[in-house]
């Protein structure tokens, strides 16, 4: 039986559009489905990072699908230089205007003649992972989990903030699993006082933090969630963060690319991009609230085309 599903479509505005998306007729792979893992938390809250360990210690093919709210897929470039089945989700956010991307993506998956093991979502750090999970049980496909990231250092900050309060808030009620990360960055008792602060929103959601938890097990969710609607909901939760893309100079180099970053705005939430010195040298810089930092990435990363390199993606909070 065919059957059409209406995926809600929200544009810059928040006007709304149907979309319609047509689930395929016949179940591919023998009616094998594949475990969805979907990757949530705000900006920079290390899903990326998280993604790259659980694919180097993974001994399985998984796919991973990465969604980037910003024009460049950066995150996809990260994870894609050490694995490659990578698919790209830019420029939008999957919960909201990409909504029709996502069903592009997985369609894609379904075409192929054998299955991954598993696939894993990033989903871009404004989403509401409760707005996607109906694509997990579309055919061919199962929902395995949804482990939300909780960066314990910008925790208390954006807190303060409402919009990414509201889209904290949506994403821990949402989780099977917490992960705290960036424990190394804070006091036991800053760490402490978050795991209450997420205790009382989540009550009966493990908390975890990095690196005690093995990647793989945040893997093996196993679907505990019981049958809930397989709908689409209207949306609650327009992303309001504004994006802006800002040309890094030619021949910038680490000093000075560290320098544009240390005089954005205290309002931007998450920046980050690529540039190459005149040596060849190839920089990541990235930031995440006020912790702003520059990286190199080895030379064999920098691609021949100079594609995606040059731009800062940087997202703030609207005025
Ligand atoms: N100190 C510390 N830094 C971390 C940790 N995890 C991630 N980071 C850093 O935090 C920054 C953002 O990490 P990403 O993995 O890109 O975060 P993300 O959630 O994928 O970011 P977006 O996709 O842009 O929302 C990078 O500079 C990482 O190196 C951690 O556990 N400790
Ligand atoms: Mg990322
Ligand atoms: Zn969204």
């Amino acid at each position: 039986m065919r059957s059409a599903r209406a995926c809600r479509q929200a544009d810059n505005e928040g006007h709304t559009a149907d979309v319609p998306y047509q689930e395929p007729e016949f179940a591919p792979w023998d009616g094998r489905r594949v475990p969805m893992t979907f990757i949530s938390g705000y900006l920079g809250a290390g899903k990326t990072t998280m993604i790259n360990e659980l694919l180097a210690t993974a001994d399985r093919p998984i796919a991973v699908l990465v969604n980037d709210v910003g024009a460049i897929n950066i995150d996809a470039r990260l994870i894609r230089r050490r694995h490659g089945d990578t698919i790209e989700l830019t420029d939008g956010c999957v919960c909201c205007s990409l909504s029709d991307g996502f069903g592009a993506a997985i369609d894609q998956i379904r075409a192929r003649p054998e299955p991954p093991d598993h696939l894993v979502v990033e989903l871009s750090g404004v989403a509401d992972p409760s707005r996607v999970l109906p694509w997990s049980r579309t055919v061919g496909f199962m929902l395995d989990g949804v482990v939300t990231l909780v960066d314990v250092d910008q925790f208390g900050d954006r807190m303060a903030e409402s919009i990414p309060a509201h889209t904290i808030e949506a994403q821990i009620s949402a989780a099977d699993l917490v992960l705290l990360t960036k424990t190394d960055l804070v006091s036991s008792a800053t760490r402490s006082d978050v795991e209450r602060t997420i205790g009382a929103m989540a009550p009966h959601t493990p908390v975890l933090s990095e690196p005690t938890t093995s990647a793989a097990a945040l893997l093996n969710l196993g679907g505990r969630r019981g049958a809930e609607s397989a709908e689409l909901p209207a949306p609650t939760l327009f992303d309001r963060h504004v994006t802006e893309r800002v040309t890094i100079p030619a021949d910038t180099d680490r000093v000075a690319l560290k320098k544009l970053i240390d005089e954005l705005p205290s309002d931007v939430v998450r920046a980050k991009g690529m540039c190459v010195d005149q040596d060849g040298g190839a920089w990541l810089a990235q930031v995440v609230g006020r912790r702003r930092a520059v990286s190199e990435l080895p030379v064999a990363e920098a691609p021949a085309d100079g594609a995606g390199f040059g731009e800062l993606v940087v997202i703030r909070l609207p005025n």
